[in-house]
């Protein structure tokens, strides 16, 4: 995602963004305010999960909610992210089929077989349409790859196959932040 990268906005646009967001005025933002702020454009409501995976990577006090001086942080991710949304969704339907997210898992790199690209529209695919909504794209895209990178702590020849023993496994699942 890295060359979709946004200038990052005055303290003053980000504090008026941040002031809106923070509902109850408790000066931090909730998973359940940053859900209602986020919008899927598609009348549904943002994905709980996608919600918390966010809020815990911009969370540095560990309490579930995020400050104004993370909320920068916060801003500029979300904006990246539509912003790699938007590039990817061609022919601009607001979502992202089969064909668009192959186009997408290539070019961050990764080599997937067609079954394996049918397995992840499936288990994203919410409305059952064969499409993936940009709140499940963030959380497709965070949890591959968090699991490529596990996989490839184990992978040191690169060559794609790992072997682990049983509590290698669990100790590599468990440590997942996911
Ligand atoms: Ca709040
Ligand atoms: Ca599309």
């Amino acid at each position: 995602m890295a060359h979709f990268s946004s200038p990052m906005p005055s303290r003053e646009f980000l504090w008026d963004v941040f002031s809106r967001v923070d509902r109850d005025r408790s000066g931090y933002i909730s998973a359940e305010e940053l859900q209602v702020a986020l919008s899927n454009g598609s009348w549904t409501p943002f994905n709980p999960e996608t919600v918390r995976l966010m809020i815990g990577m911009f969370d540095k006090q560990n309490r579930g909610t995020v400050s104004f001086e993370d909320f920068g942080a916060l801003w500029k991710y979300v904006t990246d992210w539509q912003g790699c949304f938007r590039s990817f969704d061609r022919d601009n339907s607001g979502n992202i089929d089969r064909n668009e997210l192959k186009t997408a898992l290539i070019t961050f790199g990764y080599r997937l077989s067609e079954s394996t690209i049918d397995m992840i529209v499936r288990k994203h695919d919410r409305s059952g349409r064969g499409i993936i909504f940009f709140d499940d794209f963030i959380q497709c895209c965070i949890v591959l790859y968090t699991l490529t990178s596990a996989f490839r702590q184990y992978d040191t020849d690169q060559d794609g196959v790992i072997t682990i023993h049983y509590e290698q496994f669990l100790s590599m699942v468990f440590s997942l932040k996911i």
